[in-house]
């Protein structure tokens, strides 16, 4: 009681917006951990001064003043006990950390050592770039903010992939596709003149967990974004990010040679096309030295691209990868592909059209995939393609807006989603070919690797929404660098370093935290139904949606519910697109034995009277998995109220009135879905289950107006 007293008035005392991100320098309790820490910051030397390491030293100084309330004091290398710096900077002083050639950090990784120098206790943060020391300087912070032992520290990271990018689907007119968190952050107008704090605030959060990409711009891409005035822009941010290690990028218009340029083409294969990119990339480089490169939507929901002339997708991609050469610069070529016609099934396009294209993309170009085949559902299996593409680089994109998971209302951390992914076994290379393996180029030694992350940032005070949004930022940087990393560990850290370390409020929240994207699941989309929600911005439920302008845009094309059953027919006798993985997976999941019921009626489509695991019959289980999910948001809820002396008030009351609004709508999507689809089984909702407030036709009835994230560009 009197622990919780003082907590309580600990952060009475310091307002908590949200605003600091993990990065929330809280004050330390007095501790050994504290003493060790206030001594090592008493006593910092620093190697070199690049901005990397300027970087490093603010950022010191910011978790010095916020946990111990003091300044870092910089000493001379042989009184210090803590030392920063480069490898070849410490390989200078082969006294303080003594390394074999193996053990050294190379390119962005990092070492943690406890050593003795001069006969003190020291640490030594060092990296096989200026970067990696920055780097290593965020994990040592976020050791102490997590409060792990600070005794004997050997800790060695490299990262497992090259390209760690968030994707900002953002407009030059600040609205931000499918974006709920504000607008989006680049002030456009004010750029170049007025650089924004937020921007250092942004790349330091980044830096943070690895992130070294930023794509500006929406994949739906405005020609603006190539002209002289907004390259200008682009350059004010590239300068502020460029001491974080981040590089930007930009989304393209496959027919900005037209627009921009004023050709009466835009056909990748015509040497004036060829040209005119090849002069507009050699000018973006003027401006922006360092420039990441490209990310391409093409031929796609109406999107100019090569397909327009006759050409293939890597006709268009490596007229750009060879722009783009010159200067390191690569091309990230989405897979994320479907056309006018309405195929008999969507899931299959991409593999379609992207297999036969293996082994012809240039060096620099990856093919960026998304987690699934349909689009960033609540739950899919993981995209064909990944086992599929023996010669080309592929790069994993996974959503971090929750646009089909309840946007920033509902309470989802998505890394057991990211996980899922990365874990699933391709058997492209026999058994134990993860899609995670795949990324890290295992396969395909030396060429590029990459994970994307489409950015859930924007003007809201606390970045993202959600309070709880921000894990999936967070966690999304920490994949990239280890998709090895456990989801669970992950939600540790972030806890930790965004509220306490308090074991009373971690445990019973980080397991809410691991079963929050099921529990979504299981009361929007359960036992493998994918794109039911509601047609205008893909808010609530919507199973009903039967009139679009493109059949694979409803509902029911998806769902496929009729009098004798649902799901979807992905086998042989079906759309077949269960042939797109390796034999081993495409039995898996053809197989009723064996098809785990997450995935069911993604590949079957089945009677209401199936028979279920659990012996239950498919209708009952699916009743049973939507009054579990809207159950389950009750149970979080309950376990908030109790969190109120760990947390302070602000983010308590946030998450408090954001899981009431979650509540009311998983219980709208629970009761919708179980109406509509009964109007197909016509059996009964068990006595065990509360009945529906209102009738089917209430639901249908309901309109939300003015959904966020419908941004024009
Ligand atoms: C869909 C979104 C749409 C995006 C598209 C994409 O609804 O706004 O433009 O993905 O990834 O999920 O290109």
């Amino acid at each position: 009681m009197i622990t919780a007293l003082l907590v309580l008035v600990a952060f009475g005392s310091s307002a908590q917006s949200g605003y600091d991100l993990w990065l929330n320098y809280r004050p330390m309790e007095a501790s050994v951990r504290a003493t060790q820490f206030k001594a090592m910051m008493s006593h910092v030397y620093f190697a070199g001064s690049s901005p990397q390491l300027q970087a490093a030293r603010e950022e010191l100084t910011r978790a010095a003043k916020g946990m111990l309330k003091t300044a870092i004091v910089n000493t001379p290398a042989d009184q210090a006990q803590l030392i920063i710096g480069n490898i070849d900077q410490i390989a200078k002083r082969g006294d303080i950390l003594k390394l074999s050639k193996a053990e050294r950090p190379t390119g962005d990784g990092f070492i943690i050592r406890s050593v003795t120098n001069k006969g003190r206790k020291a640490v030594v943060v060092t990296g096989g770039t200026d970067l990696g020391v920055l780097y290593g300087v965020f994990a040592f912070l976020r050791h102490v903010q997590t409060n792990k032992d600070l005794t004997n520290l050997q800790i060695t990271e490299h990262p497992k992939m090259m390209h760690r990018i968030l994707d900002h689907w953002d407009n030059p007119n600040r609205s931000v596709e499918r974006g709920y968190a504000g607008f989006s952050i680049w002030n456009w107008h004010k750029l170049p003149g007025y650089t924004d704090p937020r921007y250092t605030d942004y790349a330091r959060a980044n830096a943070s967990v690895g992130i070294n990409g930023s794509v500006l711009n929406n994949v739906n891409a405005n020609v603006i974004m190539l002209t002289p005035a907004y390259l200008a822009k682009a350059k004010a941010l590239a300068d502020v990010f460029r001491p974080y290690g981040i590089k930007v990028y930009l989304s393209i218009k496959f027919s900005s040679p037209i627009e921009l340029g004023k050709l009466s083409t835009a056909d990748p294969l015509d040497p004036q096309v060829r040209k005119w990119w090849k002069d507009k990339v050699d000018e973006i480089y003027s401006v922006i030295p360092d420039f990441g490169g490209f990310l391409v939507k093409a031929n796609s929901e109406g999107q100019p691209g090569p397909q327009s002339y006759g050409r293939t997708h890597a006709d268009g991609a490596n007229m750009l990868g060879e722009a783009l050469a010159p200067h390191h610069g690569i091309v990230m070529w989405r897979a994320f592909v479907y056309d006018n016609n309405v195929p008999d099934d969507r899931a299959k396009q991409a593999y379609s059209e992207f297999k036969p294209l293996d082994g012809k993309f240039n060096d620099n170009v990856i093919v960026q995939v998304k987690n699934g085949a349909i689009d960033f559902q609540p739950r899919e299996p993981f995209h064909p393609l990944f086992g599929a593409m023996a010669k080309t680089p592929l790069m994993l994109e996974v959503q971090l807006t929750q646009e089909y998971l309840g946007f920033s209302t509902h309470l989802v951390y998505e890394a057991p989603l990211f996980k899922e992914c990365l874990d699933a076994d391709t058997y492209a290379k026999g058994k134990g070919a993860t899609v995670a393996k795949v990324l890290e180029g295992t396969y395909q030694p030396g060429k590029l690797t990459g994970m994307a992350g489409v950015a859930n940032i924007g003007t809201d005070l606390n970045w993202c929404g959600h309070p709880f949004a921000q894990a999936n930022w967070y966690s999304f940087g920490r994949l990239a660098w280890d998709p090895g990393a456990s989801a669970e560990a992950i939600a540790d850290d972030w806890l930790r370093m965004t509220f306490t370390n308090d074991k009373r409020f971690i445990d019973p929240i980080k397991d809410h935290m691991m079963r929050s994207r099921e529990n979504t699941v299981n009361y929007m989309t359960p036992l493998g139904l994918h794109h039911i929600m509601s047609a205008d911005g893909h808010y609530g439920p919507g199973p009903w949606t039967d009139k679009m302008p493109r059949a694979d845009w409803t509902a029911v094309y998806y769902h496929k519910a009729d009098s004798l059953g649902i799901g979807f027919d992905r086998t042989a006798t079906g759309s077949n697109a269960v042939a797109q993985y390796f034999p081993e997976v495409r039995d898996h999941f053809a197989d009723l034995s064996t098809c785990p019921d997450i995935y069911l009626l993604w590949f079957h489509h089945l009677s209401w009277n199936y028979k279920m695991r659990s012996g239950k019959t498919l209708w009952d289980e699916l009743v049973d998995h939507y009054y579990k999910g809207a159950a389950a948001v009750q149970g979080m809820q309950k376990v908030w109220n109790g969190m109120r002396p760990y947390v302070d008030a602000t983010r308590y009351n946030e998450v408090k009135q954001l899981m009431a609004v979650q509540y009311d709508e998983a219980i709208r999507w629970r009761n919708s879905c179980v109406l509509y689809f009964q109007t197909f089984s016509k059996k009964p909702i068990g006595d065990q289950y509360s009945k529906p407030e209102h009738d089917l036709q209430y639901y249908r009835s309901l309109h939300y107006y003015n959904v966020p994230g419908l941004g024009t560009n």
